[in-house]
């Protein structure tokens, strides 16, 4: 079993390759759930639908979000009326959004919804929300705290980041499929995906639960890098990292995640700095290893996804 932690567009790369070299039941994906809002009185989640779409081939592939063939007559028509257009629905994927609206409005967990939204279209690994329990991310800014969907599609990623709250992560509980993949008998490797740390990766470590069990697991922790040569890949990662202070580069990654990791993967243009991720955790083993993470083709996703496996597989894991 290999649990891979994602976040939308980067990390379900990762997931896609990871199910190309792994039989489905052998990979769990812990999807985070602090973007998830309420728009046009309809419920979104859009990491879980980007891995949703991902893994079905059904996603959009120049946004990497959305459905493929997409067109966007009710978005058309809403805007006649007058109505907000500053998040895109599309048609097809519309459905997906009221299909969940309603199991959840008549009592069905997210986790529940997710399992059946994912058999019918025909994904047999395991999509699992970080948690039923409503988690928000909110991005404290110049220009105020901001509700993600606010700060990363009304505004572009534009106002200048001072901080974060996960609100209502304290007290979210990880579902039982989560506690049971995290604690399975032959958990192989915990994966983090190269998402962003700030916005995908830490609401989902922000639940105690399971960052215990993360903690407390004894396969491997390893994490990739989403900067490579000082940029991201995608998104506002680097823009984040300068607006902490920090310096936008795989050790600032390295940093973030140590107390957890047993190993870490950047990029071949970044293998300079394996000695300095090294030191981060010394006498205790850090490993470090580098290969080419932007993944591009679909050999670029499988290639990774099988060097993260066999990266994992020869970490023997030190007393944290
Ligand atoms: N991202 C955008 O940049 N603009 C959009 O209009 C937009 C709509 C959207 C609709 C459904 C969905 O599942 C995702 C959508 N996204 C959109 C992507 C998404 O909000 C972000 O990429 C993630 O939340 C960050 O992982």
């Amino acid at each position: 079993m290999i649990v891979v932690l994602s976040g939308g567009v980067g990390g379900a790369k990762l997931v896609l390759g990871m199910s190309q070299v792994m039989p489905p039941e052998e990979l769990a994906v812990i999807a985070n759930t602090g973007d998830d809002f309420t728009h046009l009185g309809l419920c979104i989640s859009p990491d879980l639908d980007t891995l949703m779409y991902t893994l079905s081939g059904e996603v959009n592939p120049e946004t990497g979000w959305g459905r493929k063939q997409e067109s966007w007559q009710f978005m058309d028509a809403v805007e006649a009326l007058g109505g907000e257009t500053w998040f895109r629905l599309g048609d097809r994927d519309l459905a997906t959004h009221i299909e969940r609206t309603r199991r959840l409005s008549a009592g069905a967990t997210l986790s529940n919804v997710t399992v059946d939204l994912c058999q019918r279209f025909g994904i047999e690994s395991g999509i699992l929300p970080m948690t039923d329990d409503k988690v928000r991310t909110r991005i404290q800014t110049d220009q105020g705290e901001l509700d993600f969907q606010d700060y990363f599609v009304r505004r572009q990623a534009k106002p200048r980041v001072s901080g974060f709250h996960y609100s209502g992560a304290q007290t979210a509980d990880p579902s039982p499929a989560i506690r049971a993949v995290l604690a399975h008998p032959g958990l192989r490797a915990i994966v983090l995906a190269p998402s962003n740390p700030y916005l995908s990766i830490d609401p989902i470590l922000a639940i105690p639960a399971i960052c215990q069990a993360i903690s407390d697991s004894p396969a491997p922790v390893l994490a990739i890098s989403p900067i490579v040569g000082g940029a991201a890949i995608k998104g506002p990662t680097a823009k984040i990292m300068t607006e902490l202070g920090d310096q936008p580069s795989a050790v600032t990654v390295a940093r973030h995640y140590q107390q957890l990791l047993d190993g870490f993967i950047l990029d071949t243009v970044d293998c300079g700095l394996s000695d300095e991720i090294q030191a981060l955790r010394p006498g205790q083993g850090m490993a470090v290893m580098s290969t080419r993470t932007v993944m591009r083709s679909i050999e670029d996703k499988t290639r990774l996804a099988r060097f993260a496996i066999e990266f994992a597989d020869s970490i023997t894991k030190a007393a944290r």
